[in-house]
């Protein structure tokens, strides 16, 4: 009896640390929320990719308002990579849940930049705005190298 109040403070304490932590009844709603969120996340990148390239022209305003769905969207996946949803259709690697921290750590640095390039596309400076762009991108591509298959 004890340790299962235990286990629900412990429980309830993490969840309390990221109050928006969605919950799923099935592994495979896990999965597919993950999936929204990256595939939402890649849409507002994306948008800014355009202008970091130079494909559309920079507008400050879009970046920013971009940059911020994405500073948001970054905080949602990595709940849904819980217990269970590494067997599912996923183009997740197995060393997300065998290397758990350093998944960890790498979705962190998203997080971080992404909160960054928020701050950069503020200064309606296009050359800020790119180098944060491009900062970001390289967390992106850092855990994909190693958590996700092609
Ligand atoms: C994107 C997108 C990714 C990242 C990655 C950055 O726009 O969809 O997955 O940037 O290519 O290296």
């Amino acid at each position: 009896m004890k340790k299962i109040i235990l286990t629900a403070i412990a429980v309830s304490a993490s969840a309390m640390s990221f109050t928006a932590a969605a919950q799923f009844a099935k592994p495979e709603d896990a999965v597919k929320y993950r999936k929204a969120a990256f595939t939402v996340t890649a849409a507002h990148f994306g948008r800014m990719g355009a202008m970091a390239q130079g494909k559309a022209p920079f507008d400050a305003k879009i970046a920013a308002e971009n940059a911020e769905i994405v500073a948001n969207m970054a905080k949602l996946p990595w709940h849904a990579f819980g217990e269970g949803t590494e067997t599912a259709e996923t183009k997740a690697k197995p060393e997300v849940w065998k290397q758990n921290a350093k998944f960890k750590e790498l979705s962190e640095k998203f997080q971080a930049e992404s909160v960054k390039l928020v701050a950069a596309t503020k200064t309606g400076k296009e050359d800020a705005f790119k180098a944060a762009f491009t900062a970001t991108a390289g967390t992106c591509k850092s855990c994909h190298d190693d958590f996700k298959n092609k």
